[in-house]
């Protein structure tokens, strides 16, 4: 080797290590160094040597993630040690049970200590490393034998191509799950749509198709990672004595190991730790179907063996499913506010996400031909956390000969007016306006929610008797009602319907962007009705604003600007807001933006519990500094504000590099611009 290529291979090697050290902080650690532009960089610069020197490419470069090894063969592949499932439990008892099991075999009083881990809903797979470097990845299969995947694992960035550190055992090998986290999973689905493909019905789904791929460029592209949960090597002498320390050497070899991992003291412990991960389950960024308990001591682990094809000190305590199969009885179509015709599945009731659900939505028309519905299919339904269960796939070899196609309503199922499509637009809309009762009604249920006025008692019972009985036609009839109107009515007896006069009678004094808000304007929600308050300051003046006027408001572009102005611009809207202030509606009047406030086109996002505020309170302060409060981190986020026992946003924002201010950091910042909670 010559001077000159002998400083070549030592700058590959430093790169190498380099990029191996920011991969291992950003998918092990969470906590990312350098911006990406700049690991791109030395990307990029590791890969213009590589290819300058062919000769000085080897398989564990970070560049060698695709293609190296050729495509993934799916080769038979027997398991030195055959991968085992777990036990269930399905409820407490069960769980009690296993631990009265282990007492028992252990002959021990002592509390246990258990690892508990989160259950990921992935594919387990088992990696071998030689000398330090992956050689052989399989999936699971019948446990015995599985199909050899390597190619397509190495392309996987979580997996480390070479185990990190000095003291690596010749020969280990590492099992844990692949999946797909669920922003991944709705971008890879969104891609599939827009593509016209296939999409998947959940992120296992996904992680197996992903995995599946003969061509491993493919599997590249998808977003896949891989959490570590059990360890193997030929001498054990060498490992912890505790599976707790092994997942943490294992760690250090360049795994990423699950962050909500803890450690329990006997079954009541346990059992709390199933409520608090329970509790996590819909904000955690993956999907996860259980816990799983294991001895934590190896010597135990070893002493309690197995029966059949599990360990007897390991159990995996089920959560509710989110999915279930039932049947299609029927289609519904509903009608919103707006006039959106929605379909609304209709269904053998059935129990998933913990509740019983009996309809479903379809979204519309063009999701019924996707997923080719018919009604008395058999469909899987699912419902994971507040999420509106949805149809997600139909079973196609149970149709019944019978099976009934869903045809598109040309008439609105409420008033008979003609249902219009405009095009490019998926919703189909009912023309009736106002003269729908469907429509007067989600008006009126709209007005007088807890975001606009706050209308106590207006529940959609009465509205929809109000309604019927044609009581009342605008939200501007609700403030002619007095008690005796109501008490005429079925099972409303004197004190409710002068509780209900009260509540209306005390909502006539809105805020300006309630009332905003409350009108029920198209794509104009909360923090949209804030921002035209702030800006026109008093309705007369939103009222006037011609579009592009409105385009100056921050976020509103052409298409708000255009449902604003002509939500104005209809006689009967303006017919009713002139009815409201006759009736004593007097909305309050807004101080109207001095132009540039301190934090406008910023997006912050509040997470964890703050103990000075609530976070309303503090989204309001923020909202009046001009910032934008957002649910969720990407990217984009200007600043987290992180409270007590934070959790997966904080995560997420670190390892985007977004900037992370504690509360009293953030109480500083309030104060620097005059502002905090108030006392
Ligand atoms: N978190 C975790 N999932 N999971 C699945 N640990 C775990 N352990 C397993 C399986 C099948 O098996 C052990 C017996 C190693």
């Amino acid at each position: 080797m010559s001077q000159g290529e002998h400083t070549v291979a030592e700058q590959i090697l430093r790169l190498r290590s380099q990029i191996d050290d920011h991969n291992y902080r950003y998918y092990v650690l969470d906590d990312p160094q350098i911006p990406d532009v700049d690991y791109d960089r030395l990307f990029r610069e590791l890969q213009a040597l590589e290819s300058e020197h062919p000769a000085l490419v080897t398989p564990d470069s970070p560049t060698q993630r695709v293609g190296a090894m050729g495509d993934t063969s799916f080769d038979a592949i027997t398991h030195r040690i055959p991968m085992l499932s777990l036990d269930n439990a399905f409820d407490e008892e069960e769980l009690r049970e296993f631990d009265r099991r282990i007492h028992d075999r252990l002959k021990t009083d002592q509390a246990i200590t258990y690892v508990c881990e989160p259950k990921l809903d992935g594919l387990a797979v088992s990696l071998h490393y030689e000398q330090g470097l992956l050689v052989r990845a399989a999936t699971r299969g019948d446990g015995y034998v599985g199909e050899d995947i390597t190619g397509n694992i190495r392309t996987i960035p979580s997996v480390p191509l070479k185990l990190r550190g000095e003291a690596v055992p010749e020969l280990v090998e590492v099992r844990g799950e692949v999946y797909m986290p669920k922003a991944g999973f709705e971008s890879l689905n969104r891609t599939l749509t827009e593509q016209g493909e296939k999409t998947f019905v959940n992120p296992r789904n996904a992680a197996a198709g992903s995995l599946r791929q003969k061509n491993s460029a493919v599997t590249a592209r998808r977003p896949l990672e891989m959490c570590a949960y059990s360890v193997a090597v030929p001498d054990e002498g060498v490992l912890p004595a505790t599976h707790w320390d092994c997942l943490q050497r294992v760690r250090d070899w360049g795994f990423r190991i699950n962050p909500e991992m803890r450690q329990a003291e006997g079954v009541e412990d346990c059992l709390q730790a199933y409520q608090a991960l329970l509790d996590k389950r819909a904000d955690l960024p993956y999907e996860i179907d259980g816990i799983v308990f294991k001895v934590n001591r190896l010597d135990l682990q070893a002493e309690l063996g197995f029966v059949s094809r599990a360990p007897r000190w390991a159990i995996a305590h089920k959560f509710p499913a989110e999915e279930a199969l039932t049947v299609l009885e029927g289609v519904d179509f509903q009608v919103g506010r707006t006039g959106a015709v929605t379909p609304v599945a209709r269904l053998k009731p059935v129990f998933v996400g913990g509740v019983t659900v009996s309809n479903a939505t379809l979204h519309n028309m063009d999701e019924i031909r996707r997923l080719d519905v018919h009604v008395g299919d058999t469909v899987f339904v699912r419902r994971a956390g507040d999420v509106i269960p949805q149809v997600v796939k139909v079973v196609l070899d149970k149709r019944p000969a019978n099976a009934g196609v869903v045809e598109r309503p040309t008439a609105c199922p409420v008033c008979q007016s003609d249902i219009v499509q405009i095009e490019g637009e998926a919703v189909a809309r009912c023309s009736g306006g106002l003269f729908c009762p469907a429509q007067r009604k989600e008006a009126i249920r709209h007005y007088a929610s807890r975001k606009a006025l706050d209308i106590e008692g207006l529940g959609e019972k009465w509205i929809d008797i109000l309604v019927e009985r044609e009581m009342v036609k605008t939200v501007a009839d609700l403030y002619t009602l007095d008690k005796f109107d109501l008490m005429g009515l079925e099972r409303m007896g004197e004190k409710s319907a002068t509780n209900l006069v009260n509540a209306i009678h005390d909502s006539k004094q809105p805020e300006l962007w309630r009332f905003i808000y409350a009108l029920g304007i198209r794509e104009v929600g909360e923090a949209t009705a804030k921002a035209l308050a702030r800006h026109y300051g008093t309705l007369e003046s939103l009222m006037q604003a011609d579009e592009e006027s409105l385009q100056e408001v921050a976020d509103v572009g052409p298409i708000v600007a255009g449902h604003v102005r002509s939500f104005f611009d209809q006689a009967h809207n303006q017919e009713t807001i002139a009815a409201l202030r006759e009736n004593g509606v007097a909305w309050q009047q807004e101080t109207v933006d001095a132009g540039g406030q301190p934090l406008e086109g910023q997006t912050w996002v509040l997470t964890g519990t703050l103990g000075e505020m609530t976070r309303d309170e503090a989204k309001a302060i923020l909202e009046r500094l001009g910032a934008k409060v957002s649910g969720s981190v990407s990217g984009k986020t200007s600043c987290v504000v992180a409270g007590e026992s934070a959790g997966s946003k904080l995560t997420k924002a670190q390892s985007l590099g977004v900037k992370v201010l504690d509360e009293s950091e953030f109480a500083s910042v309030l104060a620097s611009f005059g502002a905090g909670p108030a006392t």
